[in-house]
């Protein structure tokens, strides 16, 4: 059976040109600095996002963690969406390592924070509240359906930040997804933010690894942070030669990513007991909800694992789906008749 597997986009595979760089890396002690390959990728990723340093960590939750570790001491506050994943789905971290505060906030449909909740909820200077340090954005928003901030927004909050003294750190774990949908550079999506954590290990398909971004400064403190978590490794340019191949191959093609997520999504948004707007689908995520009587949200996704298509439920009546290198335009439609056979 022919498995279409849409349970994220993690779950791509190294291509054969990483398999290929990977044998072939040239490494040394990355703790030492002596990773060509390491400094290569963190080069290239800083250029690539228009920041003057780069740091490679081996998760998308490493980096938002290193990067809110270094934006805030223990007790400081930081604004954050409350659908967003650093929130969600990191076992709030930064408040069990950092001390953190996380002030969450509503995430509207188009996965922002409305600048106004934004604007009201920066402390005042009292001895009763915490310190307003931060504001934590996310592009594309996971749980918000990988909706893309426009820069408009990102220009926005990052003037808001700048009038109140704050930081901006976004989490990009999917920016060039982002970039890509907005036909835009991704240094214009970065600009506005003093930290970008960007994911390799997603939709551009390396094996591992995330990498934070920022000012040289900024940078020298997160390679600390990531050093007290564990994060500082050795010949790590096995695998950040397969990071520099998705930089390098991977990004342009999200596009087809986009394009099969929207065609799924249409044929969704017309099956029995399916709730969707399409026009919603942006990226590479698609998120639904199933309203029936006769089957849960789980029981669904069991039922088309057992004829080989792969998706989670996220919640309540939420299912997800994403798209990824591995899926073709060819695998929408049997994907597809799967859910119609499924859904009756
Ligand atoms: N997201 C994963 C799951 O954890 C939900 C997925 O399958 O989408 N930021 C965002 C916006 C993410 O979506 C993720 C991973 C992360 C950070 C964390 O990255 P990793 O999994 O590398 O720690």
């Amino acid at each position: 059976m022919h498995t279409i597997d849409l349970r994220s986009d993690t779950v791509t595979k190294p291509t054969p040109a990483m398999r290929e760089a990977m044998a072939r890396a040239e490494v040394g002690d990355d703790v030492f600095g002596e990773d060509p390959t390491v400094n290569r990728l963190e080069a290239m990723a800083a250029e690539r996002l228009g920041k003057e340093a780069a740091l490679f960590v081996t998760s998308g939750t490493m980096g938002n963690l290193v990067c809110l570790l270094s934006h805030c001491g223990r007790g400081d506050e930081m604004i954050v969406g409350d659908q967003c994943h650093t929130y969600v789905y990191e076992q709030g971290g930064s408040a069990a390592l950092g001390g953190i505060h996380p002030r969450p906030l509503p995430n509207q449909l188009d996965g922002t924070i409305a600048l106004e909740d934004i604007e009201a909820a920066i402390r005042t200077d009292n001895l009763h509240f915490p310190r307003t340090r931060l504001i934590c954005l996310e592009n594309t928003h996971n749980r918000c359906g990988g909706a893309v901030l426009t820069l408009e927004y990102m220009r926005a909050v990052g003037q808001l930040a700048r009038r109140h003294g704050l930081g901006v750190h976004l989490d990009g774990a999917r920016i060039f997804n982002a970039a890509v949908a907005l036909g835009v550079d991704v240094r214009a999506l970065a600009a506005d933010a003093d930290s970008v954590m960007f994911c390799l290990s997603k939709a551009l398909a390396a094996p591992v690894g995330s990498l934070v971004c920022g000012s040289g400064e900024f940078i020298a403190e997160a390679r600390r942070a990531r050093k007290v978590v564990g994060g500082g490794w050795r010949q790590a340019g096995i695998i950040a030669a397969a990071g520099i191949v998705a930089l390098e191959q991977m990004v342009d093609r999200l596009a087809e990513d986009h394009a099969n997520a929207k065609r799924l999504a249409e044929g969704l948004a017309s099956l029995p007991g399916i709730v969707l707007d399409p026009a919603r689908v942006q990226t590479d995520i698609v998120i639904f909800e199933l309203h029936r009587d006769d089957m849960t949200p789980e029981g669904l996704a069991e039922r088309l694992k057992e004829r080989g298509v792969l998706l989670l439920a996220i919640g309540g009546r939420r299912l997800r789906a994403v798209t990824n290198y591995h899926v073709t335009a060819e695998d929408v439609e049997p994907a597809l008749q799967v859910f119609s056979e499924v859904l009756g």
